[in-house]
């Protein structure tokens, strides 16, 4: 019996924080990086409910260390100073308004939740935060959270420089700064306890769970203490005894990977599965490779996409094509990652990635900024959220047409996107059939007979027909066009009594890929 209760504790909980609670079918989160909260509600309301989305990641909610230099760089909200709900993106009611009014349309809200560490050790000393909150770097001391310099890990830490200076070494990665950052004492009851509080208060405002920053440099056992800390999720959006879902940030190796990625660190994913998903960092390192044709990759490789390639169990698995750090050069993945800066690429990943069935698929939602190459580094890319000169973050306009203004990218609103998004509603839950490709760059697959995409990522065209399962009549590809009404407003798919389908799609296409589904037929 005792054995049971023990399996109990570890896999019970973690099986449920597996679960992104998405309502009404929907299936793809969004991360609206650097919303205002007001932005965010309206958004919720106006366009990611009736686009069926299933849920935002928003930016770190918490008061943060303000900087001028550089001026209020995206990642000073990666800096805690305290637990106030407090930031660029709203204030607390604000934050209130918006999880009340965005749970009310079905759209779920999960909060990057920055709780390994603090400030930077050169933050200063001072009231140089977001919501004025006095601190100080040097002495450790954040008495709003309260945190003391009995609060963090230097005396564990055993390098020179006490900052993190070989991910090789388990030890160092967790006990040690990151970047610098002052690294909270997370084995103590205490902090543990300060942690969770500022968790539960967002959970019992609503949210539906959490993106777990930098949880490479916590050890599990801790991070487990403190997720066992949660409360259920509130019972006025989710059924009693929801656990909130968890999703954890970090490139980190997987087992089956270990082999192909010999040089690679000695933590390990699996370390973290029983806590909630992992962000798996290749799909969208590898998605860039075969997209851009980079090292010979080809698109007819992905025959075998996700466990395949060797990519962390399906059920463990957030996965992206870009996120805020690597779409400008931070964190893992390198240059081949696609980005909105590639539109036709970045659609065309982004498209596959919505239409595989593997994994928990999340957009980025990116803001502009003037990208200045020096050897191949970004000098700007650090520059924060579209602003007033007083560094208050801009309102998101919406253009007639859609689209947003002011330097917001909207990807989630590309109409390509935004039918993707769709498309994985309507296909859920249906497996992945009626494979086909030309061994090279051109592939096309099905959802059982619910969908079916093809594309031609060659430099020729693609002229083929292909059994589709798909009930015979006419279907509005989702790319090019959609339903509107009665018609098509792009091209439209004819599909046999037989569920065969004829296909031509140009290179030159704009987006050279076709997607159809139940609901797109005429
Ligand atoms: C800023 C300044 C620093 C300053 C610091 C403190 O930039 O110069 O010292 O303040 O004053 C963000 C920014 C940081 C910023 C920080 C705080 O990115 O520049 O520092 O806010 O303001 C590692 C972590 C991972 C982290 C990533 C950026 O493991 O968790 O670095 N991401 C999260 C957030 C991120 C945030 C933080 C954490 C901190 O998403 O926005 O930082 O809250 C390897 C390791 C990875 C490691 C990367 C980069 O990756 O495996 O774990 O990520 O290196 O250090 C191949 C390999 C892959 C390797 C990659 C890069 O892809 O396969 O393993 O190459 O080498």
């Amino acid at each position: 019996m005792k054995l049971f209760i023990l399996l109990l504790a570890l896999l019970g909980p973690g099986a449920a924080q597996h679960d992104p609670h998405a309502k009404h079918g929907r299936t793809a989160i969004v991360h609206l990086f650097e919303w205002r909260w007001e932005d965010v509600a309206v958004e919720c309301e106006r366009f990611l409910a009736p686009n069926g989305y299933a849920g935002v990641q928003i930016s770190p909610p918490h008061e943060n260390i303000l900087l001028t230099s550089p001026w209020r760089p995206w990642w000073e909200r990666y800096q805690p100073i305290s637990f106030n709900l407090c930031s660029r993106s709203g204030t607390e009611s604000e934050l209130r308004d918006m999880i009340t009014r965005c749970n009310n349309v079905g759209v779920n809200i999960y909060v990057d939740a920055v709780i390994n560490h603090m400030c930077g050790s050169s933050g200063g000393e001072g009231s140089h935060s977001v919501c004025g909150s006095w601190f100080s770097a040097p002495k450790k001391d954040f008495p709003t959270v309260p945190f003391s310099h009995w609060d963090f890990n230097d005396h564990k830490c055993r390098t020179g420089s006490g900052n993190i200076e070989n991910y090789g070494d388990a030890y160092q990665v967790r006990d040690c700064r990151l970047v610098g950052l002052l690294d909270l004492a997370l084995e103590k009851d205490y902090v543990r306890g300060k942690v969770a509080e500022y968790m539960n208060k967002l959970i019992d405002m609503g949210v539906a769970g959490f993106r777990v920053d930098a949880c490479k440099h916590m050890w599990p056992g801790d991070l487990a203490a403190v997720l066992g800390r949660l409360h259920n999720l509130n019972t006025d959006w989710f059924s009693g005894g929801s656990r909130p879902f968890i999703y954890q940030e970090a490139r980190l190796l997987i087992l089956l990977a270990w082999v192909i990625d010999l040089g690679g660190e000695p933590i390990m994913a699996r370390e973290y599965f029983h806590l909630g998903r992992v962000t798996e960092f290749k799909y969208g390192a590898k998605l860039g490779t075969i997209f851009r044709k980079w090292n010979g990759e080809k698109l007819s490789y992905t025959k075998s996409w996700g466990e395949g390639w060797g990519f962390m169990p399906d059920g463990n698995a957030l996965v992206f094509v870009d996120n805020h750090d690597n779409q400008r050069g931070h964190g893992a993945g390198g240059a081949a990652i696609v980005t909105f800066w590639d539109p036709r690429l970045h659609k065309m990943a982004v498209a596959f990635m919505l239409a595989h069935p593997y994994g928990v698929a999340r957009v980025m939602s990116s803001f502009r900024w003037d990208r200045h190459f020096v050897n191949g580094k970004d000098q700007n890319d650090w520059v924060g959220p579209p602003s007033f000169d007083n560094g208050t973050t801009k309102p998101v306009p919406i253009n007639p047409d859609e689209t947003c203004g002011d330097g917001w990218v909207c990807e989630h609103r590309w109409r390509q996107i935004k039918n993707m998004a769709i498309f994985r509603n309507v296909v859920n839950g249906q497996p992945l059939g009626n494979w086909w490709d030309n061994q090279s760059n051109q592939v096309a697959f099905g959802r059982g007979n619910r969908g079916f995409i093809v594309f031609n990522n060659d430099d020729w065209d693609l002229d083929v027909t292909l059994n589709t399962s798909m009930p015979g009549g006419t279907y509005c590809d989702v790319i090019s066009g959609q339903k509107d009404g009665g018609r098509c407003t792009g091209k439209q798919i004819n599909v046999g009594d037989d569920g065969r389908a004829h296909f031509k799609i140009s290179n030159r296409d704009e987006d050279p890929f076709v997607a159809v589904h139940a609901e797109s037929k005429l």
